[in-house]
């Protein structure tokens, strides 16, 4: 795998100290392959718990990592057997023999056990699990410098999907071509595989928000969303682009610049001991502001965010953390709950950024027939709201942008800046 023994001895060292266990013994699983329902003798691929991956670097099935706080880390991996050898051309990884765990945990008997990564389900497991977890995920928050690397390799293929998929922005081109080309050109530019479901959505699916690319075809005019990130050995971009075909209307460039000024300015303030839940609520109350210039609110920005209304057309939250997986580590700081304001209803991640935090800042605006039909809304924002200039828009789609962002003790990076933000070709 290619994470160096130092790098791995540094996690584990800080995982360790973050974990603040006593007498605890914990277990953290790989997890086992799980096979298809039919009788192919295939499985699923095979993805090693990101807990235990992060700790071992293997891709291991099986395997189990064990830490007992007074004696430290001891990995336990799975004789490799012949046909595996011959079938799969696995190599025995390092590690103690899986067969020696039972002994190591009878020696602990006793002692609280916590089962982190994929379950063991033959362990009884203590109560406190989610807390240790929490502490986990806190320490591996702040990427190290072989994260990082991985994630520029990401960034690199993710941007040769977008170049190549650029100048095929015509009528006629379907979202299933342009989900091919994307994803050929992630693999060509050093991807493993994308890191997530690629989102292509042309027209009024651009309003989907997670919109599964299908044979439709772009028309003249129309709003093109893509959202798609490609991943190697298992660290993820997650990047969004919205282009239109052919000239796009005033109206397209308002909502496009309001957007991208949007996003411009919430990556320009992911600096450390910013709150994220901040940025959201800044982001919010920016682009109510925009689609009152546009015409399509009424009212004071401040005072609709209050309301809620903005989520009429910015239905989620500004960003997630991204990394070993497409939301890497994301939720709450350990041991203080989520602001439970109903403003932050949809913000899943409520965190102050600190230096080595990858985040996407991705705010959007759309038009979500299922929210923008809905009487009971309609009633509700009766003032709020142009209906009828909406109801003119219902098949525009919508616009997000997103990068990903290396929060630092100076500028932010962004690690996706080579995917150019226009909205032609
Ligand atoms: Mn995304």
């Amino acid at each position: 795998m290619v994470f160096s023994d130092p790098v791995l001895e540094a996690r584990r060292e800080r995982v360790a100290a973050a974990l603040e266990l006593t007498n605890e013994v914990l277990i953290i699983g790989a997890g086992q392959p799980i096979p298809l329902p039919e009788n192919t003798d295939q499985t699923y691929p095979f993805r090693a718990h990101s807990e235990y991956l992060y700790l071992t670097g293997l891709e291991c099935p099986g395997g189990v990592v064990a830490f007992d706080p007074s004696e430290g880390w001891r990995s336990f991996v799975p004789r490799v057997t012949e046909d595996e050898r011959i079938w799969e051309g696995l190599e025995q990884p390092p590690g103690d023999p899986i067969a020696e765990l039972p002994g190591w945990l009878e020696r602990r008997r006793g002692r609280p056990l916590i089962n982190l990564g994929a379950p063991l389900p033959e362990l009884a497991t203590t109560a406190n699990a989610a807390e240790v977890r929490a502490r986990f995920h806190h320490a591996r928050r702040p990427k190290d410098a072989a994260e990082i690397a991985l994630l520029q390799r990401a960034a690199a293929a993710t941007a040769a999907g977008y170049a190549a998929v650029q100048p095929l922005l015509n009528e006629g081109i379907t979202e299933r071509a342009l989900q091919i080309e994307l994803e050929a050109a992630f693999q060509r530019g050093g991807g493993d595989r994308t890191g997530y479901g690629t989102i292509v959505g042309t027209g009024p699916n651009a309003a989907v928000l997670h919109f599964e690319p299908t044979t439709r075809s772009a028309r003249q005019g129309e709003f093109v969303l893509i959202d798609a990130g490609a991943e190697v050995d298992r660290y993820v971009c997650d990047v969004t682009r919205t282009y239109v075909v052919g000239k796009p209307s005033g109206f397209q460039r308002d909502l496009y610049q309001l957007v991208l000024g949007v996003e411009e300015r919430a990556i320009g303030a992911c600096r450390p001991g910013v709150e994220w839940k901040d940025l959201h609520l800044r982001a919010a109350v920016e682009l109510t502001d925009g689609l009152i210039a546009m015409g399509i609110m009424r009212g004071a920005a401040e005072s609709l965010v209050e309301q809620e209304a903005h989520r009429l057309f910015f239905p989620h939250g500004l960003g997630h953390l991204v990394g070993l997986g497409v939301r890497d580590a994301s939720g709450t700081l350990p041991g203080r709950p989520k602001d439970p304001r109903p403003i932050f209803k949809n913000l899943r991640t409520d965190l102050p950024l600190q230096p080595g935090y990858v985040i996407t800042v991705e705010p959007g605006v759309y038009f979500i027939r299922p929210l923008l039909e809905d009487p009971a809304r309609r009633e509700r924002y009766r003032d709020e709201v142009n209906w009828s200039l909406v109801d003119r828009h219902l098949d525009t789609g919508g616009v997000r942008i997103e990068d990903n962002v290396l929060v630092t003790e100076n500028d932010p990076v962004v690690l996706t800046a080579a995917i150019p933000k226009s909205l032609g070709q």
